[in-house]
């Protein structure tokens, strides 16, 4: 369900033959060889194209072949080398090959892009074997063929709003209420290892959440599972930081936090935020929600309890509200 898959078959283009020919000369009719080598065949590349949203392309044209290369001419002429052909795929594409299950790319970033199969190379004219012993050699190569491969592209969904918070704040539990996924859930730290997806439904509007694993301070230098995974909330709409009101010092949590994923990048910082403070239930009813720092640029502070329901429709409406209206934004830039 979160994961967009084709598989799809390359044949790099074959290299053009090496050409046999000699040299005219007027008292000669064989001359020195002169036959030129072959052009190359084009190679095949993917490519990352952020205005690419699905895979659906892809079931639909499953062959995709580079041209040849141009056959070697006389005079010592190299046949033109066969233009690549670029297959442009959503950003978020990550590349196998059917086979043997290695990464041939994951590609993220506009424009960036990878040689999955190259084109064969252009065969030697008879030219290139002559010698001093050999003076006229009537032979030369045949190109050579492409590569031939089949390769397997999955598109990895994006999720709209990241869950950060420290390891055992309540990211996976959350989750597991709201949408329709079921992550692993237990009382200790870093129980999440990778990042887990779902679908949060409300009406007729849904939006992708991700939960990542937990991260403590240091995380922006590699400490804990943090930093890999920061990189899967970059691209992410809005930032829900969730902060344990059991554990000591929700507030302090909240700094740490930010100032980790400021550290990380400053993209994370400029994304809208919330905070959300949950385990409510742990708390005698009417419990004040602490202040945290700079509140004025959270769109939302509200707490909910996981466990008995408290608070979890609110935030949903809130969250698609603002997913609708960062959406909304995005189309008019
Ligand atoms: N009382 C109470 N316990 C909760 C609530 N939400 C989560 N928990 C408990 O807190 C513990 C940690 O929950 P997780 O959802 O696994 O926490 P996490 O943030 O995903 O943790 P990591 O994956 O380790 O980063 C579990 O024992 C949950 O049952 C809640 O609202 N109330
Ligand atoms: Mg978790």
């Amino acid at each position: 369900m979160f994961v967009d898959r084709a598989q799809i078959n390359l044949t790099a283009g074959e290299g053009g033959k090496g050409m046999i020919a000699f040299r005219r000369e007027a008292h000669n009719s064989r001359g020195g060889p002169s036959g030129g080598r072959g052009g190359a065949g084009g190679s095949i590349y993917f490519e990352a194209d952020e205005g690419m949203a699905t895979l659906m392309d892809f079931r639909y044209q499953r062959d995709y072949r580079a041209e040849r290369g141009a056959h070697g001419g006389g005079n010592n002429r190299t046949g033109r080398g066969a233009e690549d052909l670029v297959i442009r795929v959503p950003s978020g594409t990550v590349i196998r090959d059917a086979a043997s299950g290695e990464l041939i790319g994951d590609l993220t970033v506009q424009g960036e892009r990878v040689l999955a199969a190259r084109g064969g190379r252009g065969g030697r004219g008879n030219e290139s074997f002559a010698s001093p012993t050999r003076q006229t050699p009537d032979f030369a190569e045949d190109g050579e063929p492409g590569e031939q491969r089949s390769v397997v592209l999955e598109l990895k969904l994006i999720a709209d709003v990241g869950l950060v918070g420290f390891p055992n704040a309540g990211k996976s539990t959350l989750l597991s209420r709201i949408s329709d996924s079921h992550p692993k859930i237990a009382d200790y730290p870093f129980t999440t290892l990778t990042p887990n997806l779902g679908v949060v439904r409300s009406g007729m509007d849904s939006f992708v959440a991700a939960d990542i694993p937990g991260l403590i301070e240091g995380a922006h230098s590699g400490k804990g599972l943090g930093l890999e995974f920061l990189r899967h909330i970059e691209r992410t709409k809005i930032l829900v930081f969730l902060l344990d009101i059991s554990a000591s010092e929700p507030e302090e949590q909240y700094r740490i936090l930010s100032a980790e994923l400021a550290q990380y990048s400053p993209e994370l910082e400029r994304k809208p935020r919330c905070a959300v403070f949950t385990k409510l239930d742990l708390l005698p009813p009417d419990s004040r929600l602490p202040k945290l720092e700079n509140e004025a640029e959270l769109f939302l502070v509200c707490g909910i309890s996981a466990v008995s329901g408290l608070g979890l429709e609110r935030l949903v409406l809130a969250l698609m509200e603002k997913v609708a209206r960062e959406r909304a934004a995005e189309k008019v830039t």
